[in-house]
């Protein structure tokens, strides 16, 4: 999965979905409400033609109504009232960023959990101590479903995260900083599959 929050998002998700991204996350903290819209209708057609999965990060009145297919990746909204607010065909998934906050949650009803920052980054800027690899085997033991790995992975550490028991990974920088964000996401993508064969 590759995150976008950069000024062009719409470029910078077909670079990464020439290069192979399975999903595209429009996360923007930032820009308005109108601007996220218009963003998150241009990328979700690109992710139609290249049969990728569209994720919006938590904005529910983004990803509402004309998107039927959008998933969503919510840190704050939780189920049971997210559930309702987003309609059946709609997927949730939830950021953890330890197993201890795993652990407290009853009766998780997400469809994956995004599981960081696993290594340093600087791409979230309230950020304690990294995970490590070992969170991802804990985690991913007591959940039976997709754990996405977060936070500071690269070509380099893809392939450790997987073999760890991520399901999937998701990626900003390593994608959006590279000098070609295309040769990196396939790269990105190269290195976790050749660990599962
Ligand atoms: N959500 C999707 S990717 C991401 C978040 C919070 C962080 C990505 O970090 P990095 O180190 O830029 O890949």
């Amino acid at each position: 999965m590759t995150a976008t929050n950069s000024s062009c998002p719409v470029k910078q998700s077909e670079k990464a979905l020439e290069g192979g991204a399975h999903m595209i996350q429009l996360r923007n903290k930032t820009a308005s409400g109108s601007a996220l819209y218009d963003w998150a209708v241009d990328i979700q057609k690109l992710c139609r033609i290249y049969g990728a999965i569209f994720i919006v990060n938590d904005r529910v009145d983004i990803a509402l109504p004309s998107m039927p297919t959008v998933f969503i990746l919510a840190s704050k909204i939780f189920q049971p009232p997210a559930r309702k607010l987003l309609g059946k065909n709609k997927i949730l998934g939830m950021s953890i960023s330890s197993s201890q906050k795993l652990k407290k949650q009853s009766g998780l009803d997400v469809n994956y959990v995004g599981l960081g920052h696993i290594y340093p980054t600087s791409s979230k800027q309230k950020t304690g101590r990294p995970l490590g690899i070992s969170c991802i085997t804990e985690v991913s033991r007591h959940l039976s479903i997709p754990v996405i790995a977060i936070g500071g992975i690269t070509a380099s550490n893809a392939g450790e995260v997987v073999r760890a028991g991520a399901s999937g990974i998701a990626v900003i920088s390593a994608v959006a900083e590279a000098p070609d964000p295309r040769k990196a996401t396939s790269e990105l993508i190269q290195n976790m599959q050749s660990c599962l064969q």
